[in-house]
């Protein structure tokens, strides 16, 4: 098949033809059997929220039904349907961090979750306000600590504790606009309940209620997630990985670990190096067991153990056609139902691990955070056993990787920060350097490019284009999720692509030996860029809004993605969006969004889906703050 949306991936239409051949569908035999989408739909004007529906309004103020049968008109249903897609994305990442705080509660020094990184653990802990934190001992700390943690998500009162981060400004601007997010459990609650059919229609108190329901996730759910997880499992570091189908090693069981979590893929980690299991692969005539990641679990275990990324989003299919994944296993999030149906096309035995993500036509092995070795000793195992059922006829691993630099967590990146100042005069260990290089003009600004993939648009060109329209602008590019992936596809994560860059970034990436597209982690680790964003404005005493910064996410498809927009823009940073939001049925509900929230937050939502042109208006926007900063 022959799919102009794939010409940008050079290995997918050869894995396609060879899906064709193996009698397998894919999602682009789903897309084309879908014909065209609806267009109620897309303009986000059909409404079903009560049984009275599903109501279809006219996107015309002209002609057609202009109001559904209680009164709700387009704008109504589109500012509604928008706030539950917030509501879906704030969930997804607040209830992963949920996860990790619960491991976190059941660490031990002798059991399979511990605390890696006591420092951080004091750290945060003295910044949310606990008492002895330098003397208490170690796990009695955390234990209070994810108990405190726990109440982020259902406290009667007071608003998240990452607040505090930001600098004074944007918290008087949330305090201000009424944005400022109370516990998380209680923001989707509410927003759930001010969409039910006959509550709130009016469309700016639906965005603003959107958006702090988003903030909840932004500076609650994924700061939490990111924190913790790098409390028990460390923080990434500078490190080398690989990236692309070609990590997939035929002559090894190949383990393609899927979903989000770490918690699971943790396990599968530590599981993966026990060498009975080893062994019992050798006697299955395997070289070794090695173990793949997908998505944003890929994100957390490279980051951590630099484990190889197998690929994005829309690749997920494409790992299992090689026919040389024995198992791939997931936990929760973006993972298609397609799946096990694909999987039984090959000898690939998938399976889900997560209640929460049961999923039809699975191998269901339960991950019990009493017990989590077990479920992860029990996936490799059969693993290892379904290794003499491959069927060597349906093997083609594309021989396509890439080399790729990870692990720039906020401290990391601050650590290769200090090789650009003299540390015998200068202070280290801040991101002063950064700040400086922003100010000297030898960066003209920085740019977060996050998100997914998504078939409405060429895979991974946006991301690829627009990065490197950036980096060829002197625009410093940190980037999470499926984007990072995509730059790590692409060579952008490697040092040599300096040569890509503007004099003034090649010269910074010289200096601090960095790549100029820095990978931060998986969608809650856009929280690390949140925090990096806030220590600068802290640092040079500006709001996050007068930073020559930008948010974007030129291939998003999820919720969580919708979520994320909106915290960005809520915390100051105008976010382009490469894929139009169900939101295009309500000329009123986009104005507010591109430019009523500007009022509000000082930034706003733009949308244009040619990345060239998309790169266009942030370079004026990046030099239009700096003529406004004065420098
Ligand atoms: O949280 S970028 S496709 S994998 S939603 Fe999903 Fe999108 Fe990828 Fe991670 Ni984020
Ligand atoms: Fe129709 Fe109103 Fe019910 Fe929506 S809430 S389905 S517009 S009657």
């Amino acid at each position: 098949m022959s799919n102009e949306l794939l010409e940008f991936d050079v290995i997918a239409e050869a894995l396609i033809e060879k899906a064709q051949k193996d009698g397998a569908e894919t999602m682009w035999d789903r897309k084309a059997a879908l014909k065209t989408q609806c267009g109620f739909g897309e303009g986000g004007i059909c409404c079903r929220i009560c049984v009275m529906g599903p109501c279809r309004v006219s996107p015309s103020p002209d002609k057609g039904a202009q109001r559904g049968i209680c009164g709700a008109d387009r704008d109504t249903i589109v500012a509604r349907n928008f706030a539950r897609m917030c509501c879906g994305g704030t969930s997804a990442h607040s209830d992963h961090a949920r996860d990790i705080v619960h491991a976190m509660y059941h660490s031990s020094e002798d059991g399979p979750f511990k605390i890696r990184e006591e420092g951080k653990l004091r750290r945060i802990a003295a910044e949310w306000g606990l008492e002895d934190t330098d003397t208490k001992e170690t796990y009695a700390l955390a234990h209070e600590l994810a108990e405190k943690a726990l109440m982020e998500f259902g406290k009667p009162f007071g608003t998240q504790n990452f607040l505090k981060r930001a600098p004074k400004t944007r918290q008087e601007i949330w305090e201000r606009e009424n944005i400022a997010p109370r516990a998380i459990d209680q923001e989707v609650v509410t927003l759930m309940h001010s969409t039910h059919m006959g509550c709130a229609s009016d469309p700016e108190s639906i965005l603003r209620r959107s958006l702090r329901t988003s903030m909840s996730d932004g500076w609650g759910g994924s700061m939490i997630g990111t924190e913790f997880s790098d409390i028990m499992y460390g923080i990434p570091k500078e490190r080398a990985s690989e990236s692309n189908l070609g990590v997939i090693d035929p002559e090894q069981v190949n383990i393609m670990l899927h979903g989000h979590d770490p918690n699971l893929a943790e396990m599968i980690a530590v599981a993966s190096k026990n060498p009975e299991l080893i062994e019992l692969a050798k006697e299955q005539g395997a070289k070794g067991i090695n173990v793949v990641g997908m998505c944003c679990t890929g994100n957390e275990m490279t980051m951590r153990h630099g484990i190889k990324i197998a690929g994005n989003f829309y690749q997920q299919e494409m790992a299992i056609i090689t026919g040389a994944v024995e198992v791939a296993v997931v936990d929760v999030q973006c993972i298609f139902p397609a799946l096990p149906k694909l999987a039984k096309s090959y000898h690939t035995r998938f399976i889900s691990t997560s209640p929460k993500a049961k999923i039809a036509g699975d191998m269901y092995i339960e991950f019990n955070e009493e017990d989590p070795l077990s479920c992860a000793e029990e996936v490799i195992k059969t693993a290892v056993m379904n290794f003499k059922n491959r069927d060597a006829s349906k093997v083609d691993v594309p021989e396509l990787k890439a080399e790729t630099i990870v692990g720039y967590s906020v401290e990391t990146t601050i650590g290769a920060l200090d090789r650009v100042v003299n540390s015998q005069t200068d202070v280290t260990g801040t991101v002063k350097p950064l700040g400086d290089l922003v100010w000297a003009g030898v960066l003209r600004g920085a740019a977060g490019i996050v998100g997914c993939n998504n078939p409405k648009v060429e895979h991974d060109y946006a991301h690829i284009t627009l990065m490197k329209e950036l980096i060829k602008n002197d625009v410093i590019c940190v980037v999470t999720g499926c984007a990072a992936q995509a730059a790590a596809k692409a060579g952008l994560l490697k040092l040599e692509a300096k040569e890509l860059c503007g004099r003034g970034l090649k010269e910074a990436c010289e200096r601090a030996n960095i790549p100029p597209v820095l990978h931060m982690g998986s969608c809650v680790d856009i929280s690390r860029i949140l925090h990096l964003v806030t220590l600068v404005a802290n640092e040079r005493g500006v709001d996050i809004a007068e930073l020559p910064v930008v948010g974007a996410a030129p291939e998003y498809m999820s919720e969580k993605a919708v979520a994320i927009a909106s915290y960005v823009v809520s915390s100051g940073l105008n976010t382009y969006l490469g894929v139009m939001p169900y939101v295009s049925g309500s000329e009123n509900f986009m104005k507010l969004m591109t430019e009523g929230v500007k009022e509000w937050t000082g930034a706003a939502y733009v949308f244009e889906s040619d990345p060239i042109k998309a790169a266009e208006l942030i370079m004026a926007d990046i030099e239009d703050k700096r003529t406004k900063l004065g420098i």
